[in-house]
């Protein structure tokens, strides 16, 4: 199985609909903890942490990437931190998590929407790799 750095270098970044608007229109199946109607979050298919959780907006808009935020984007960005904060609480982790953005091929990034990963449930180290 391709490493998840091996599947950010072979992703090509565009603005075509990705797999999690398949999960956005419930045409695959995903582990959903949290959706309201502008965020989704649901557990990741491949776990780097006891908890590790997508946090995505429902309508991409541009967003393929942090790196593609604009002005427009401030109501959307605020909203995806603070759920972030409310499923980590709901996970129940009190003692601590990572937020993390993977960005661009260099990031790590796989998947053209943006999200924010929230792994929790152990110890964190410094630095990521
Ligand atoms: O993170 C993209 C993440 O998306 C990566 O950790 C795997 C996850 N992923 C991919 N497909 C699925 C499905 N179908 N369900 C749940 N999670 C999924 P990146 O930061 O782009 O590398």
């Amino acid at each position: 199985m391709a490493s998840e750095k091996d599947a950010a270098l072979a992703a090509v970044p565009s603005d075509s609909p990705t797999i999690f608007d398949k999960i956005i229109k419930k045409e695959i199946p995903a582990n959903i903890v949290y959706e309201d109607d502008k965020v989704l979050a649901f557990r990741d298919i491949a776990p780097q942490a006891p908890v590790h959780i997508v946090i995505i907006p429902k309508v991409k808009d541009g967003l393929t990437g942090i790196s593609k935020a604009e002005e427009k984007h401030y109501e959307i960005l605020g909203r995806l931190l603070y759920t972030s904060k409310l499923v980590a609480k709901q996970e129940g982790l009190e003692d601590g998590f990572r937020l993390v953005i993977n960005d661009g091929p260099k990031g790590c990034q796989s998947v053209y929407h943006l999200h924010i990963h929230l792994l929790g449930g152990r110890q964190m180290n410094w630095p990521p790799g």
